[in-house]
């Protein structure tokens, strides 16, 4: 099993200059360790997530766009995997938080509890690449090969609960500023 924070904490420090998208319980933790404008939150758009990062990995095909997604989110927009197949996106990488409930909301499970094979729904739409992750020592392994691996690549991260939640702990831009903020960011040339 793994700790969302320690899986975050590792993404932010290996990401480079990649666009994030969070949502959900990966949001509260994402803002305190990555506070800069290249990532734009999902919350109020449950299972947009994924279709926002799927525009901006087509909008921006020189920069990796990861985004880190709930497993109850990805079940509310799931034609979202079908449509992120059937553009192949090479730089989007897709990080599903599987934690079988709607932690946000008060923990609900979702349908089908951990049983649903999200790598196999991502393979049977045409993703690139799928597979599921449920040990920290693999998922650190791993962790370069699929920040940069020809995408679009789905990666099952089995974790527990996040400590905060975006509704125990609130705050960030709003979207529309998180969008402003990106898009200055991006019309900058690259320092590199
Ligand atoms: C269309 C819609 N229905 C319900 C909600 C209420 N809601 C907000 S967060 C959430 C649960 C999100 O669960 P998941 O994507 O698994 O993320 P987690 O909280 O587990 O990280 C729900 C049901 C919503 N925001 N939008
Ligand atoms: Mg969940």
């Amino acid at each position: 099993m793994l700790k969302p924070e320690d899986v975050l904490r590792a993404i932010a420090a290996a990401r480079g200059d990649a666009v994030c998208v969070p949502t959900m319980t990966t949001a509260p933790a994402w803002r305190t360790l990555a506070p800069d404008d290249l990532s734009v939150t999902c919350v109020g758009f449950m299972g947009g997530a994924s279709a926002l990062g799927l525009g901006l990995a087509l909008a921006r095909p020189d920069r990796r766009v990861i985004v880190l997604d709930g497993d109850g989110s990805l079940l509310m927009q799931l034609g979202s995997v079908a449509t992120i197949a059937g553009a192949q996106p090479r730089n989007l990488t897709h990080l599903l938080f599987k934690n079988g409930v709607y932690h946000t909301s008060g923990a609900q499970d979702i349908p089908g509890g951990l049983t649903v094979d999200f790598v196999l729904m991502a393979k049977g739409a045409g993703y690139r690449n799928a597979y599921a992750i449920k040990e920290p020592t693999e998922f650190k392994r791993r962790l370069p090969t699929m920040l940069t691996e020809e995408g679009p690549v789905l990666v099952e991260l089995h974790t527990g609960l996040a400590e905060k939640t975006p509704m125990t702990d609130r705050g960030g831009l709003p979207f529309h500023r998180q969008i402003e903020a990106l898009r200055t960011k991006l019309l900058r040339p690259r320092a590199s």
